[in-house]
């Protein structure tokens, strides 16, 4: 057993830590230690930019007072309730607050601790719901190339990160993947959604030529693919999903752990799009991402497949120790309320084209082959360093952190999404400081 008595408080060993070279990281640590509205504090006393909300989750800034008190008092008042046959009066709220704010279809929600388990729920309700309905053979799921959609069996299933894939075996049967639509050859440089690549949408028709319709259960797409560098969907491309998924009676999921609350204008990327989903997964900006915390939204349709059998019988066999957790649920209360009070959710609108102007002047700079933007989102995609994928970015990324700006960067791909609440002047810096980064790099 390891003497932990000799292990200083500060000892990096103990701590694997998550989508991290642990080792490089271990060696020279960048920490924050305070967070305020903005900016983040470094161990070393400086103050940083987030250009990212954290993980695309810190949608109202940092710290809020709302959220800081209400976490407080529900800490001191209710701290846990049993999830399972029992309810405590926040959980309820929130599922009502949420309801009211998404589009009209959406009228229950199912609460659990991250996206990644929203979209395990979210493809576990979707076979069900068929099985519900006396279609037990619609069992298969779809999802996309470069899709990301968490990282628990289901999700990079669905997914369609190589990495993040190709170490767990055999992953789930019974899966198919669509093309993702990113296309620089014809959409490089494109502002906010790209004329290109609707077509790719006629993919689904072909898979579900292939499986036949009367075995598929979902089709799951990020309506913006995040997390895989920022993939924009082509023009009429998640209408045209939308109509195949109707046709054929598969249930469409949108999967909005980084769209949802505000990130393109909207509450939700549905509503932006104006096309709707059977159910949506959403977590991060649900809390602020300050307390663990996601959900899937789903039609009466779907929920009321389930309510049938005798009343005093589960309907549906899945749920959480923390779903609904009442500590959680005060934060998602809180997190709405900032949100409505400083019109967040909307706020990306207004400044959109400042954003999209501001990004788009990095075109000229060195080692820069796209920038793609939308809402309060943006990436800067770099040539790679011949026989390096990934190194110049991340380059880029410590130099970032360095000149005080944090940036997230996925292969060659910087992808920058601020907290809601950034002013024109932060913008400023931000791009500003992001430039004269890229002038530096070899
Ligand atoms: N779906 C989507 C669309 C996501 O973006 C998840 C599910 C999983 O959520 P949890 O809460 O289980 O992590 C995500 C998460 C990045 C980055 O830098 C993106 C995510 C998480 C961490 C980093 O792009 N997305």
């Amino acid at each position: 057993m390891a003497d932990r008595s000799t292990a200083a408080p500060n000892d990096l060993r103990a701590f694997w830590m998550p989508f991290t070279a642990n080792r490089q990281f271990k060696k020279a640590p960048r920490m924050f230690v305070a967070a305020k509205d903005m900016h983040y504090t470094t161990s070393d006393g400086r103050q940083v930019l987030d250009g990212t909300a954290g993980l695309w989750c810190c949608n109202a800034g940092h710290s809020r007072p709302l959220i800081t008190a209400a976490i407080a008092h529900q800490a001191g008042e209710l701290d846990y309730a049993p999830a399972f046959q029992m309810g405590h009066p926040k959980a309820f709220e929130l599922a009502n607050r949420l309801t009211d704010l998404a589009p009209e279809p959406f009228e229950h929600c199912f609460f659990t601790n991250s996206g990644s388990e929203a979209v395990e729920t979210a493809l576990k309700i979707a076979i069900a719901y068929q099985r519900a309905r006396g279609d037990g053979s619609r069992t298969r799921l779809i999802g996309r190339e470069r899709g990301y959609h968490g990282v628990n069996f289901g999700g990079i299933s669905v997914g369609g990160i190589v990495t993040n894939r190709k170490h767990f075996g055999t992953l789930l049967a019974g899966v198919d993947h669509m093309p993702h639509t990113h296309l620089p050859e014809h959409n490089a440089f494109t502002r906010g959604q790209p004329e290109y690549g609707a077509h790719l949408a006629e993919e689904l028709e072909r898979i579900v030529t292939l499986h036949d319709a009367s075995t598929i259960a979902a089709v799951i797409v990020e309506p913006m693919a995040g997390s895989t560098g920022v993939l924009l969907p082509p023009k009429g491309y998640l209408k045209r999903l939308r109509e195949i998924c109707t046709k054929h009676g598969i249930l469409l999921i949108f999967d909005e752990v980084i769209t949802g609350f505000g990130r393109l204008g909207s509450p939700f990327a549905c509503e932006h799009f104006d096309v709707m989903p059977d159910m949506i997964t959403c977590a991060k900006g649900l809390t602020n991402g300050v307390i663990p915390m996601g959900a899937v939204l789903c039609t009466a349709q779907i929920h009321d497949a389930f309510m049938t059998g005798p009343e005093n019988m589960i309907e549906l066999f899945h749920g959480y120790t923390y779903s609904g957790n009442p500590i959680a649920a005060a934060a998602g209360i809180a997190t709405l309320d900032t949100y409505k009070e400083e019109g967040l959710l909307t706020r990306a609108r207004g400044l959109e084209d400042y954003w999209a102007d501001a990004i788009h002047s990095l075109r000229d700079h060195p080692h820069v082959i796209d920038i793609r933007n939308m809402g309060l989102i943006g990436a800067v995609e770099l040539a790679p360093i011949p026989g390096k994928p990934t190194a110049r970015a991340f380059e880029a990324f410590l130099r970032a952190y360095d000149k005080g700006i944090l940036i997230r960067t996925t292969g060659d791909i910087i992808a920058l999404s601020p907290p809601l609440i950034i002013s024109k002047a932060e913008i400023d810096t931000l791009i500003g400081t992001l430039g004269d980064v890229l002038k530096g790099l070899e």
